[in-house]
């Protein structure tokens, strides 16, 4: 019934074990040089075996910092807000939480675990010092792996905000004219949320009225470097005077750690380095510091819940597991706010999840299970894979960890493309009968051919992957699922995704390829095609995919748009009669959607640069650490 498997994969790099000792060169010529020469001479290095070399010609961009700028008008400090008032307790969820005996450790015992962490680090370090690894590829060197190194107290932290992107209102660029529907598209989505749900979570357009998540103006964080980046200073100036006068976290209101730790602390960071203004790293600090009751878990991987208010941290209700992809996607937030404040506890917090789960049994070819129980550390319910929804974002923070830490903790690139490895082995098809790559599911062995809108993220991150000297068959994969996503949109009545397609495997001449269940019609204004149109037009030039987030742009504003103010998601893409709008504009949209297509449509290589920038998976730019 079902095709067989592929080939098996094959392995395109070797692994070479050597002893390195030597500093880098990091100077301004030599940093200019072609990545691909650099990157082939150094492939011919490692396999002669002339490490030194190979080391001294590490190299990394590293970013100009501009002075620490000064906490501007109204500065809050942590004790006026920790002093202020509870308020009303919101919460999204069951009605009734688990109820559990306070944690084993106290609030406070998440100091007492960092110490013990500290010590379990330096004799990890010293151990590696010993043996390093160099990973090559067809055309590029992996550089040794070096722990990421912590800085060691608060002086030590390197608070400045990234330069790059105060260009953008220094010297702005006019957009051109796609880009200037964005923006169209973005103050339409704007005058909704201001009139109807100004400083609340989320807009519900058709009843312009709001709904409440978290109760944290979600809509209005996710949304500040969007405004920024699009150069829109009176909305921009507008949101930070409510950030300033009314977001406060002293909250008794539970959150998700992590769609909290994405949009929030990843919004609150990325402002502070586009903007330089430290009211949003104060905010951001504050933040981080009230989730970490998560991670005092019997075995440190997080509760998915916390209570900003009270610390109390918990599962969902119903069962004591935390979702695989939502422990391991904090970690490019978390280890940049250590990196800004020199706190260390909350870089271990995420760095003992990422470790922990490396070495857990249970993945298939380097793919994992969607669960993780809290208190076992173990993977539960295995045997299912996918690369949507609840495991999604595993691979995309392998890479992009990677990539944030100036390519030295070889131990997630190896987890990252030993997983696309996987992915080639056992998720992917071919459509008919127009052959269109996809990526399914398996269950205990059994494919499905589903795929997710969720999983369009993965061509963005393999042409990312590429762009930073992955092997070119990566390329080939990002172009093909590319080219499948973008038909998961135009094969629809109404140009845009199902939040869920499935393939046709078999020639039959009344069926096309992409099918839709009646219950998976719907498209909530996600971001992943348009994401990844954004990474193969920076990597390729190719001017088709321009074309393509443009259709995508016209669509959301034919189906979506709701005249009165925002766009709404939508329940049926297969229905441009009634497509019938749900009433609710998530916070991504601003936040993602529309931040990508902007950036899709120009020209400027250097807006927000992959080789100095890292996107969270809620498209927050975060710096790439220069080198130690
Ligand atoms: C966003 O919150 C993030 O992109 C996340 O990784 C997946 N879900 C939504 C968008 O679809």
């Amino acid at each position: 019934m079902y095709p067989p498997p592929p080939p098996a994969p094959h392995r395109d790099f070797i692994s070479v074990t050597l002893s390195l000792g030597e500093s880098y060169d990091n100077s301004k010529s030599r940093r200019r040089r072609s990545c691909w020469r650099r990157n082939v001479i150094l492939f011919f290095l490692a396999l002669s075996g002339r490490p030194a070399e190979v080391e001294k010609m590490k190299l990394e961009v590293l970013p100009v910092l501009p002075a620490p700028q000064k906490e501007s008008a109204e500065p809050e400090g942590f004790a006026d807000i920790l002093s202020q008032k509870r308020q009303r307790h919101f919460r999204r969820g069951p009605p009734h939480l688990q109820i559990r005996p306070p944690n084993t450790v106290s609030k406070d015992g998440v100091q007492g675990d960092a110490k013990e962490g500290e010590a379990a680090l330096g004799k990890a370090q010293q151990e590696e010092n010993t043996q390093r690894t160099v990973i090559s590829w067809r055309g590029a060197v992996i550089e040794p792996e070096q722990a990421t190194e912590l800085p060691d107290r608060r002086a030590e932290a390197s608070n400045k905000p990234l330069v790059l992107a105060s260009k953008i209102w220094k010297e702005p660029v006019p957009p051109n004219e796609r880009q200037r529907g964005v923006i169209e598209a973005f103050l339409h989505a704007w005058k909704g949320y201001q009139k109807f749900a100004w400083g609340h979570d989320e807009l519900k357009p058709v009843s312009k009225t709001f709904s409440e998540w978290f109760g944290l103006g979600l809509t209005l964080i996710d949304a500040l470097d969007t405004m920024w980046i699009l150069g829109l200073k009176q909305e921009f100036k507008q949101a930070r005077r409510w950030v300033s006068e009314n977001l406060d976290f002293q909250k008794n209101v539970d959150v998700n750690l992590f769609e909290s730790t994405i949009r929030i602390l990843g919004g609150l960071l990325s402002t502070y380095h586009l903007s330089g203004d430290s009211l949003f790293l104060s905010k951001a600090e504050d933040f981080g510091k009230r989730l970490m009751p998560a991670f005092t878990t019997p075995s440190k991987i997080p509760y998915s819940d916390v209570n900003i208010g009270t610390g109390f941290a918990h599962s969902p209700q119903w069962t004591s597991d935390s979702t695989v992809a939502e422990v391991t996607s904090i970690q490019l937030e978390f280890r940049e706010l250590s990196r800004l404040t020199g706190i260390k506890k909350f870089q271990e917090a995420v760095e003992e999840v990422t470790k922990h789960i490396h070495s857990l049994s249970g993945k298939k070819d380097g793919l994992v299970p969607m669960f993780i129980n809290t208190n076992s550390g173990l993977f539960t319910h295995p045997g299912v894979f996918t690369l949507g929804a609840r495991a999604d974002s595993y691979y995309e923070y392998l890479l992009k960890q990677w990539i944030q830490g100036g390519k030295k903790e070889t131990q997630l690139l190896d987890d990252y493309v030993k997983a696309i490895e996987g992915v080639k082995a056992h998720l992917l098809r071919q459509s008919q009968p127009r052959k269109l790559t996809f990526v399914g599911e398996l269950a205990h062995g059994r494919f499905s051919a589903k795929m997710d809108h969720l999983v369009c993220f993965l061509p963005g991150t393999l042409a990312l992957g590429v762009h930073h000297g992955l092997p070119a068959d990566h390329m080939d994969l990002a172009r093909a699922l590319m080219e499948t996503c973008y038909q998961m949109n135009q094969q629809m009545e109404t140009g845009l995704s199902p939040e869920i397609a499935h393939f046709n495997m078999y020639p039959r001449a009344d069926h096309k390829d992409v099918e839709v269940k009646p219950a998976d019609r719907h498209n909530l204004l996600r971001p992943e095609t348009v994401e990844s149109l954004f990474y193969l037009y920076r990597v390729t030039r190719d001017r088709k995919y321009q074309d393509w987030g443009w259709e995508i742009l016209q669509s959301f504003n034919k189906y979506t748009r709701v005249p009165s103010g925002g766009y709404s998601s939508i329940n049926n893409v297969q229905n441009s009669h009634r497509p019938e709008p749900r009433d609710k504009m998530e916070s991504f949209f601003v936040g993602e959607t529309l931040k990508y297509l902007y950036l899709l449509f120009s020209d400027d290589l250097e807006l927000l640069s992959l080789d100095t920038c890292v996107f969270n998976t809620e498209a927050h730019p975060l710096p790439i650490w220069a080198p130690a």
